[in-house]
């Protein structure tokens, strides 16, 4: 066959080569192959970077060929995808998830063992790609992660940012933020497409003409322009040969911009403009909740969407495609608000560029896109002002004060004379300037609304977007979150795991109502007791990990409690502060004795955006409580206090399996959801949490007997909140509570600073907005619960089963079927 063209058409020419054979010799080839000719080193002088690289590009050869796989028989077919649209998806380690995908791991286990190296030390190399700031982007991640399960066709969207969320850092306590340079020591998992090109454009002014056909048209003279680069990643699924992508999009400057600067004999400017257009990739906002409204956030979030939205219509379907067929072959997703232009923009496509007439570009627009609102916050409903629009997207502002038009013309008919109700529902807003509502021009476009969890859907439909359900109550449902289990059980859990497939067989991974089987051995006392084993083994495993990582002893034989997710206001980590400092007052007043407190370990985990003082001296002040109580011989080593710095994902998939108590304890209506919560519950932890987000429908799962519940529910926080709110008052009449801030603004923690402490302990009395001192007393006693059920270690072991055996409805693949039934009717398996 020597010299044989490959043709179009020859079977080498458009069908993947096969992947590797599945065998510990073919992957020592292949690795080798990577070390020698990838890295260019041999195995004797290979660093570990270059170790982990080759490794890693061993196991994307195995992807890529079920990649290539997947794509060609999805182009044969040309079924309706949905486009997952996210500023934000927070991934995690990428080589144990592709591993278990293409179920490797022991294979790759035997052939580093046969080069003499330990996969192990392998993993810790591996950089976590943090392109997310919370639950938002991890979301994301889990359902992509379900889709490729499912065998569903999906194409994530985003951006690759160049710095992720910052890495923290203590420095006397304090949060210190330090750039995260991921991509320093190379990513093996993206595949560059510096080649495919999209522009996007900004800035400038319009101008009308009348075209050929004599019709009126509008051109956007634009002002300045960038180019988007691809960067393709692959989602494999579960052992199922489905790889789809996730497609993340870097800035580059144009070569027409820089050479325009050049000949007009500036090159220093050249270079600096070059710079300007690559910032918008640059960094990831590290805001979660509390939009910033800078102008290169909304740069961002339209080069994405742009950039997307090009590629999706021009590089993934036929050459002969015709727009008006569009909402068959795509659903947009838009997570949050932060994609919302992508609106406006398509409108803008079709009929500006192809040239469709209003009203038939409206009528697709509308069906081309549904939307997830993330949030009850009014400061994090994102608006933009009219003046930033009109500068940076003066054509989409044109657009969207016409779809405004129409939506209140449908509005003053339904409503006749109701002016009030069109004020409300306009797409613009007035106060306290003139900007554009990004959930209100998401609600109209869009086919579907989602809410996050059954209260916050219900909390949209009634408070938030009231007006809007009540014209098109059709238009509202609801999709409870989920999370992978592949990364949050399978993967951070190989004990339990192993305990699950012993006991009920292979299968629940990708299943996972199947750990209902479970819910019988909660009653075998043998089961109990290797349940228990579980959680010790993955305590000892966190005790290393945090030696190792953070130079913190663990104690042993501690009830480990552990709250972990962003530092928020409305999350209350102060409430959680104030418990320990009131157990800590009592034993060092002598109120209570040590020897009655159960020992208690309480670890957190919280970055705090960079500008948000409150959040910032709350940081502070756990980290000074914990040096003091951690150091204080009175406590009889009873109460220990860890704080790992700059928790992330790795860290979560270590601590939630070790975890007993979890705490979710934001003030009711407050948190959408919470995606954590479920993952402590389908690790066996038991929850202490508010009537909230999606501990709601945990409780009701895995049933009271079996969770703390504790504090107001959100009728009652509103009831409260209309009487008017006096923190004072309940400073004035619980002593436990006025002893514990009194303990706290005596500086006590804070080296004697009392001003250190002034703050946090003025706003608590004086503000408090999410209710802390309201619920305290509440939590006290459901800590006294707490401590009480722990004591019976069997009653305890029941309950932790049965979280577990009844969290399957928290899988994520749970969430797609709910999407795809309710919102994207698209056709799972390939
Ligand atoms: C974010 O992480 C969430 C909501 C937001 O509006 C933004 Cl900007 C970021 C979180 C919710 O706070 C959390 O309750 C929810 O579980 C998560 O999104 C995923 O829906």
């Amino acid at each position: 066959e020597r010299g044989a063209s490959l043709e179009p058409s020859h079977p080498l020419a458009r069908g993947p080569v096969a992947s590797p054979p599945h065998s510990v010799d073919a992957f020592v080839k292949e690795f080798l192959r990577e070390l020698n000719y990838g890295q260019g080193v041999p195995l004797s002088r290979s660093s570990l970077n270059d170790q982990y690289l080759a490794l890693a590009r061993t196991v994307r050869g195995y992807l890529t060929a079920r990649w290539l796989e997947t794509a060609r028989k999805r182009r044969s077919h040309t079924e309706r995808a949905v486009g997952y649209l996210s500023a934000e998806y927070l991934l995690g380690r990428q080589l144990d998830n592709a591993l278990l995908a293409t179920d490797l791991t022991q294979i790759a286990e035997d052939a580093l063992h046969a080069c003499g190296i330990e996969l192990d030390a392998l993993r810790q190399v591996e950089v976590e790609p943090g392109l997310g700031n919370g639950g938002l982007g991890r979301l994301a991640a889990c359902f992509i992660d379900s889709m490729a399960t499912m065998g569903a066709p999906c194409i994530g969207y985003g951006l690759r940012y160049e710095y992720g969320i910052f890495k923290q850092t203590f420095v006397d306590g304090r949060q210190i933020e330090i750039p995260d340079n991921w991509l320093s020591m190379g990513d093996p998992w993206e595949i560059a497409h510096p080649e495919m090109e999209v522009p996007v454009h900004f800035g400038g002014h319009t101008e009308r003409y009348v075209d050929e056909a004599g019709r009126d048209r509008v051109k956007w003279i634009h002002g300045w322009d960038v180019l988007g680069i691809r960067y393709n990643y692959m989602v494999p699924g579960y052992q199922n040969g489905v790889v789809n992508t996730l497609r993340l999009w870097r800035a580059r400057a144009t070569r027409a911009f820089d050479l325009d600067i050049f000949n007009a004999g500036d090159y220093a400017q050249a270079v600096r403009s070059q710079t300007f257009a690559e910032n918008i990739s640059k960094v990831l906002y590290p805001e979660d909740s509390t939009p910033q409204g800078k102008e290169l956030r909304l740069q961002q979030q339209y080069f994405f969407v742009a950039c997307s939205l090009y590629d999706f219509i021009k590089h993934t379907q036929p050459t002969d495609f015709d727009v008006r067929d569009l909402p068959e072959r795509i659903i947009f997703q838009l997570n949050d608000t932060h994609p919302v232009i992508a609106i406006p923009e398509l409108m803008r496509l079709l009929v500006d560029d192809y040239g469709l007439e209003w009203e038939d570009a409206w009528g697709i627009t509308r069906q081309c896109f549904a939307y997830t609102c993330h949030t009850l916050l009014p400061e994090a409903l994102e608006v933009w002002p009219v003046s930033l629009m009109e500068r940076l997207l003066p054509r989409h502002m044109e657009i969207i004060y016409r779809i405004n038009e129409g939506f209140l013309d449908e509005v003053r008919e339904a409503y006749p004379g109701d002016e009030l109700r069109v004020r409300r529902m306009s797409i613009i807003g007035d106060h306290p300037e003139r900007s554009v509502r990004m959930a209100h021009l998401a609600t109209v476009a869009s086919v579907k609304v989602n809410g996050v969890a059954e209260l916050h859907s219900q909390l949209l439909r009634d408070k938030v977007l009231n007006d809007f359900a009540e014209l098109w109550p059709d238009k509202f449902t609801n999709v409870t979150n989920g999370v992978t289990p592949r990364r949050f059980v399978r993967q951070a859990n190989p004990y339990l795991s192993k305990l699950i497939t012993d006991t009920i067989g292979v299968g629940w991974v990708a299943n996972l109502d199947r750990l209902e089987e479970l819910e019988v051995y909660a009653e075998d006392e043998d089961f109990r007791e290797k349940f228990r084993a579980v959680k010790a083994a993955n305590k000892e495993r966190i005790t290393r990990v945090l030696q190792r990582r953070d130079g913190i002893a663990l104690p042993e034989g501690h009830l480990l409690d552990v709250m972990v997710k962003r530092l928020h206001e409305y999350k209350r980590q102060s409430l959680k502060l104030l418990h320990i400092v009131t157990l800590y007052d009592g034993i060092i007043s002598g109120r209570l004795d040590p020897a009655s407190v159960t020992p208690r370990t309480v670890v957190f985990g919280a970055k705090a955006a960079p500008g948000y003082r409150m959040a910032k001296e709350t940081i502070y002040l756990i980290n000074s409580a914990a040096t003091v109580i951690n150091a204080d011989p009175r406590v009889e080593g009873r109460l220990f206090m860890a704080f790992p710095a700059n928790y992330n994902v790795t860290l979560a998939e270590r601590l939630i399996p070790a975890a007993d108590l979890s705490e979710q304890i934001s003030l009711a209506g407050k948190e959408a959801s919470g995606t954590g919560n479920m993952k402590f519950a389908l690790n066996g932890a038991l929850t202490i949490g508010t009537d909230d987000g999606a501990n709601v429908e945990i409780r009701r799962l895995v049933g009271d007997d079996n969770f703390f519940l504790f504090g107001m529910d959100e009728p009652q926080v509103a009831e409260l909140q209309a009487r008017g709110y006096r923190p004072a008052d309940y400073y004035e009449t619980n002593e436990n509570l006025r002893s514990a801030i009194n303990l706290i603004a005596s500086g006590h923690f804070t080296g004697g600073d009392r001003d250190a402490a002034g703050l946090f302990v003025g706003d608590l009395l004086s503000n408090d907005a999410f209710l802390a001192l309201a619920d305290y007393q509440s939590y006290m006693d459901a800590q006294a619960r707490v401590e009480a059920y722990y004591a019976d270690q069997e009653a305890w072991t029941k309950s932790a089963i049965l979280n577990v055996a009844r969290s399957g409805y928290f899988s994520s693949d749970r969430s797609m079927r709910d999407y795809i039934d309710r919102i994207w009717h698209v056709k799972t398996g390939v």
